[in-house]
């Protein structure tokens, strides 16, 4: 028989015998009979681990030994495991590394199991974090302990590792001082190796925000959809090596543009985020070195844009390093023809629109609140993404 609880068991009875018709096939059975009739199992209580089965005599006098029958006990031991270094017990399924991480022990039903090759990779320490004693990586490397791999810089010291696919890697740029983060590369643009800063595809994410999302980023890097990677990141980034910068453009009309600057930084916070640009090159047109390198970063909630009588993340609908006094001229707006930007007016005051660049604009916004790049012949976007890469490559 199977009981309901799965365990299976026999009964056994010395002889059986069926009557016949006159008394009614009456059954008759040996009053001997003998059974495996096993203890339920798993019932023991937390920090007891079953040992097996006992059958025991159990009976209602068991000083006049009357009313005896035989019943299945379930034994349950206690399941953890006395460590002489710790002095103290450790339970089932815990582990233990002695003081010099040379020994990796665990508890396993009462016993101890020992891995005497336990050792820290040259690149961990043995050390105490939050009450548990293990090998832990240095900073700047991920991994078991036993095992450490060096975190990737940026998207390029993941390229040179051998990595030519597109997605999402871990890096831990020189001098970022927080956890490291997730980053999107472009391993098969121009050459590869990009991290991507900021990325435009459609209107779901909302890029009007203040000056803590830009801080701290936002969107998914994950996806590498709609994102901006975050200013102090940047910041981060561009301050560990001279970094090239690109931007993947596609016009209203579908026609792919680039623009590419040979060096590429932004100052920190405290100088909000200064932009420094130099040397273009592209099809683009140069569309940062006009009214924007130089600039400081400003948001709908922090005007750093240098004009005292206008708003100029606010008139632009973005995020962006409006810089005013480096503007002296300015698209006013767009052809409607063909959405070409020649139109170029001399700026008389600061009391106007003043930017040639505006890539985290309103994705469907108007005029002046979209994304745009006056640089170019054509100047409406429906794309853009920004990526830099070491500038020796
Ligand atoms: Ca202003």
């Amino acid at each position: 028989m199977i009981s309901s609880n799965g365990s299976s068991f026999y009964v056994k009875y010395s002889s059986f015998c069926v009557g016949d018709e006159f008394s009614h096939y009456a059954l008759v059975l040996a009053e001997e009979y003998s059974s495996n009739i096993s203890c339920v199992v798993s019932t023991c209580l937390p920090g007891m681990t079953h040992k097996g089965c006992s059958c025991q005599q159990l009976c209602d006098d068991p000083v006049g030994m009357t009313g005896c029958g035989t019943e299945c006990v379930e034994i349950c031991e206690p399941d953890d495991c006395f460590v002489i270094e710790k002095d103290a017990f450790i339970l089932n399924g815990e582990s233990y590394i002695d003081i010099s991480c040379t020994e990796n022990c665990t508890c396993i039903d009462n016993q101890l199991s020992c891995n005497r090759n336990y050792e820290c990779s040259p690149d961990a320490t043995c050390k105490e974090k939050n009450g548990e004693r293990k090998c832990y990586c240095n900073e700047g490397y991920e991994g078991d302990g036993e095992t450490c791999n060096a975190l990737y810089t940026d998207c390029y010291a993941a390229y040179q590792a051998g990595n030519r696919q597109d997605g999402v890697y871990t890096i831990l740029p020189t001098g970022w001082s927080g956890s490291p983060f997730n980053v999107s590369c472009d391993m098969t643009t121009a050459g590869g190796g990009w991290t991507i800063l900021q990325r435009r595809t459609d209107h779901s994410t909302d890029f009007y925000r203040d000056w803590n999302d830009f801080k701290h980023g936002f969107g998914s890097v994950e996806q590498r959809h709609d994102l901006w990677l975050g200013n102090e990141k940047i910041y981060s980034l561009t301050n560990q090596a001279v970094y090239k910068l690109r931007v993947d453009m596609r016009s209203s009309l579908n026609v792919p543009l680039y623009a590419e600057y040979a060096s590429f930084r932004i100052s920190n916070e405290s100088s909000k985020y200064q932009l420094n640009v130099t040397d273009y090159i592209g099809n683009a047109g140069d569309s940062l070195s006009i009214c924007v390198n130089g600039g400081k970063f400003s948001t709908r909630d922090q005007d750093n844009d240098g004009c005292s009588v206008q708003d100029f993340a606010e008139a632009h609908r973005g995020a962006w390093w409006y810089n005013t006094n480096a503007c002296s001229y300015v698209c006013k707006e767009c052809r409607r023809s063909d959405r070409s930007c020649n139109y170029f007016e001399t700026r008389s005051s600061c009391n106007d629109r003043a930017t040639s660049s505006n890539l985290n604009g309103d994705y469907n916004g108007g005029n002046g609140e979209n994304i745009f790049w006056y640089g170019s012949i054509y100047c409406n976007l429906n794309f853009a993404e920004m990526k830099i890469r070491p500038s020796l490559v």
